[in-house]
């Protein structure tokens, strides 16, 4: 059995970036499915989210006290740059990503378009179109800062990227989504870029099941 646990769902970008940060370290970890809420007593997330990861009697939640802790405790290549102001940019996209990105990307596009009708949901189409506009802006953000490139903060991957990532994963696999990528050469260069990473590709998720 690994050390190492992750509970959670392979469908949630913040398991995605907690995998990618384990793979880029080289750690051998156990995914445990647990939908978010789920876990009881013994692993439970005060907010009911996921991830929460276990390492030896260690329990931990929130993604980015998670991707630093690894980051820190095992060896491998850095994903935290040594550079004050290169490690303050990342700070930067970590924080703007969640706080900004990740509301109109996934909860306000990707889960009514993907997610709720799987579910047998409605999907409220004027909540998708008021979020288009917001994704747009936040595109444009993205497609200034990695035009210098490669990486978000740099020339190096860092954890920013493994918080993106897979959160434009679920972007392009709407119409609207794959519409509005298309209009950003840069973030398309990044993207192939980190499609390319190992601990990207092997960690894609399946799509939301019709339930039966
Ligand atoms: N701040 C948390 C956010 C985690 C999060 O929002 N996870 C989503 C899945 S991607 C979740 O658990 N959603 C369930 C819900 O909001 O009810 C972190 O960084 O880990």
């Amino acid at each position: 059995m690994s050390e190492f646990t992750v509970f959670g769902v392979p469908q949630s970008t913040y398991v995605w970036t907690t995998r990618m940060a384990l793979d880029e370290k080289g750690v051998p970890y156990e995914l445990k499915p647990m939908a978010p809420g789920a876990g009881g007593a013994s692993v439970s997330h005060p907010f009911g989210k996921i991830p929460i990861v276990r390492h030896g009697d260690f329990t931990l939640y929130e993604t980015v006290a998670i991707t630093r802790y690894i980051d820190r405790t095992f060896v491998g290549p850095r994903l935290q740059p040594a550079d004050t102001r290169a490690l303050a940019i990342m700070d930067q996209w970590i924080s703007a990503i969640s706080d900004y990105a990740y509301q109109p990307m996934i909860r306000e596009l990707v889960f009514p378009r993907l997610v709720y009708p799987a579910m047998g949901r409605p999907t409220d189409e004027g909540v998708i179109a008021a979020a288009l506009p917001k994704i747009r802006t936040q595109l444009s953000l993205f497609e200034a800062a990695l035009k210098p490139g490669p990486y978000l903060a740099g020339d190096a991957v860092t954890l920013a990227d493994l918080f993106l990532a897979p959160i434009l994963y679920w972007v392009e696999m709407t119409p609207e989504g794959r519409l509005l990528l298309a209009e950003f050469p840069a973030v398309g260069r990044w993207r192939t870029a980190m499609g390319k990473r190992a601990s990207y590709a092997k960690n894609v998720p399946p799509m939301p099941q019709k339930a039966a």
